[in-house]
């Protein structure tokens, strides 16, 4: 794979949608035109099994219908969208990609971590992301800007015990394996954490060009 595979990551809120649309302008502005995709989603059946897994059903979804399905999105996103882009040399940007399953199906739900990294190795290969941004703020501030914005789905419904474990998640793959992973502060507003991202934008292109 001759591309850059980069995923944003975090809590509910956090504003990774917003900032990769500001991350992928300053990209353009230097002359590289990245794909945005976002997961579960980014091809029309993966966007399908999306629509499952954030709606509301009357009948309540099991964690392992929910994990399968996340990498049944995956599978497909992998096959028709990330894998042939990162080939033809693209750097590819995913709102969300593997961590969030480790952060809400694994750290949220509890399902152990050796079944998801099974998972992974079985749908992915050794395709891992080559950089993973995350995006970290309190889940009460998170969560104030999800309710302000629209309706909640079906994860955002979860408790706070939820979303404080999927952020310690996040937080712990990060301290972990530091060359991969960079960690923003969100709790500031739109123009601050903008500026946090500048360095990022710089590394990114660099690499880019290299
Ligand atoms: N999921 C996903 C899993 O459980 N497992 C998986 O494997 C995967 C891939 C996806 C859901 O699926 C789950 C996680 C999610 O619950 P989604 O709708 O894509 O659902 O949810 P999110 O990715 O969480 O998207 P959100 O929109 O909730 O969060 P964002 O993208 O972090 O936030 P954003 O940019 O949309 O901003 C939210 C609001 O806050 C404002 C924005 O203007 C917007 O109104 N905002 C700020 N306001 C003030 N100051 C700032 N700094 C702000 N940043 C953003």
């Amino acid at each position: 794979m001759s591309g850059l595979f980069i995923t944003f990551e975090g809590p509910e809120g956090a504003g990774k949608s917003t900032n990769l649309q500001v991350f992928a302008k300053a990209l353009r502005a230097a002359g590289c035109e990245p794909l945005l995709t976002r997961e579960p989603g980014g091809t029309p059946v993966a966007e399908r099994i999306r629509e499952v897994l954030l709606s509301h059903h009357e009948e309540a979804m099991c964690a392992d219908t929910e994990l399968l399905l996340m990498f049944a999105a995956r599978a497909q996103h992998l096959d028709g969208l990330i894998k042939p882009a990162l080939a033809a040399g693209r750097v590819v940007i995913s709102d969300r990609f593997t961590d969030a399953t480790y952060a809400y199906q694994g750290g949220g739900r509890g399902i152990p971590v050796e079944r998801i990294a099974s998972l992974e190795t079985w749908v992915q290969g050794d395709l891992r992301p080559d950089l993973t941004v995350i995006f970290d703020v309190p889940v009460e501030v998170g969560m104030a800007r999800a309710r302000a914005r629209s309706e909640l789905d079906r994860f955002e419904i979860e408790q706070q015990s939820f979303f404080e474990a999927v952020r310690a998640t996040y937080l712990q793959r990060a301290a972990a394996e530091p060359t991969r992973y960079r960690v923003i502060d969100a709790r500031g507003d739109l123009e601050q954490v903008e500026a946090g991202m500048q360095p990022l934008i710089t590394e990114v292109l660099e690499r880019w060009h290299a």
